[in-house]
C-alpha cells in the first residue's frame, strides 16, 4: 500500500506550533516514520516474531501508542496462541481512525481478537498480559508519568511476560551522540527530507520528546522488578529493549 508523503516542514514556517499527532501528522504518518526512523519496519516485524515466542493462549497484548497499528498487525499474522485478545490504543483520534481502517483488512484467527481504543495509554489498567509493546511511545510522556506506566505494565504482565520498548536514545558520552546525531540527519537526507525539513521538525519535537540513554532505560526497567533486560536492536540513536517478568 502507498501512503501520502510527508511534506509538512517543507516550506519555510513563520511560526512553529507544537508538535500533535492531529489530522495533518496521522495522513502522513507510515511515510513519516519510515523516513525518519532508522530500522523502523526490522524492528515492527520483528515484534511479530518475539509475539510467537512469549504470547500464550488467552491472555491480553497491548500495543500501547499504536498509530495505524503496524506493531498489532505483526503480532496477528505470527501468534502461535490462541484466544487473546490484542488491545490497540492511541489517544490521537485521527491515528484511530487511521488504525481501524488499516487494521480492519487484518485476517484474526484462531479466536485471536483486535480492540482498538482511543484513549491516553496512562488511564488504561493492564490485566492478564503476556505481552506490552511501547514501540516508540515512552519518549512522548513526562518522565513522571513513564515510570508510573512502567509500573503498571509491569504489574499486569504475568510471570513469563515481555515488555518491548523502542525509543530514540541520547548518549551520555559527546563524540557518541554527535557522530549518531550527525549520521541520523544523513539518514533523513537519504531519503529525501531538506535541510529545512529536517531542521523544522526537529525545533518543534524536541520540545515533546525527551530521550533518555540505553543505560537509565535498563536501570529503571529492573528497578521496577523486571528481571531480565537487555537492547536487542540498535541503529544509530534509535533502538530497542527487551525486558522479562520471571
Ligand atoms: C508504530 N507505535 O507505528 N496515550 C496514547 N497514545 C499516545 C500518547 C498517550 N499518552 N502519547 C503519544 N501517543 C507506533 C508508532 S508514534 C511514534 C508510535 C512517533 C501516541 C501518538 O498519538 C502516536 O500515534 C504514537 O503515540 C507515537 O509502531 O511518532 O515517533
Amino acid at each position: 500500500m502507498s501512503y501520502r508523503q510527508d511534506k509538512i516542514f517543507s516550506l519555510p514556517m513563520l511560526h512553529l506550533n507544537q508538535w500533535q499527532f492531529d489530522q495533518q501528522v496521522a495522513d502522513v504518518f507510515p511515510d513519516m516514520i519510515t523516513r525518519s526512523v532508522p530500522g523502523y519496519s526490522i524492528i515492527t516485524s520483528m515484534i511479530g516474531k518475539f509475539s510467537h515466542e512469549f504470547v500464550t493462549s488467552h491472555t491480553y497484548i497491548y500495543d500501547l501508542g499504536c498509530s495505524y497499528g503496524t506493531v498489532t498487525s505483526c503480532i496477528i499474522k505470527n501468534l502461535k496462541a490462541t484466544n487473546c485478545t490484542l488491545i490497540a490504543i492511541d489517544n490521537s483520534p485521527a491515528m484511530i481512525a487511521h488504525c481501524k481502517k488499516h487494521l480492519q483488512q487484518v485476517m484474526t484467527y484462531d479466536n485471536n481478537i483486535i480492540n482498538i481504543i482511543e484513549s491516553d495509554i496512562c488511564d488504561v489498567t493492564i490485566v492478564n498480559a503476556s505481552m506490552v509493546v511501547l514501540n516508540f511511545t515512552l519518549q512522548f510522556l513526562s518522565l513522571v508519568k513513564r515510570q508510573q506506566i512502567l509500573k503498571s505494565i509491569y504489574r499486569g504482565l504475568k510471570p513469563g511476560g515481555v515488555l518491548i520498548v523502542s525509543e530514540k536514545f541520547h548518549f551520555d558520552d559527546h563524540e557518541i551522540q554527535t557522530l549518531f546525531f550527525d549520521m541520523h540527519h544523513n539518514f533523513k537526507l537519504s531519503n529525501g527530507y531538506s535541510r529545512l525539513e529536517i531542521n523544522q521538525k526537529r525545533q518543534i519535537i524536541e520540545k515533546v520528546l525527551l530521550t533518555e540513554s540505553i543505560e537509565n532505560h535498563k536501570k529503571i526497567l529492573f528497578a521496577i522488578g523486571f528481571t531480565h533486560v537487555e537492547i536487542w536492536f540498535q541503529y544509530l540513536n534509535f533502538g530497542s529493549l527487551i525486558a522479562l517478568k520471571y
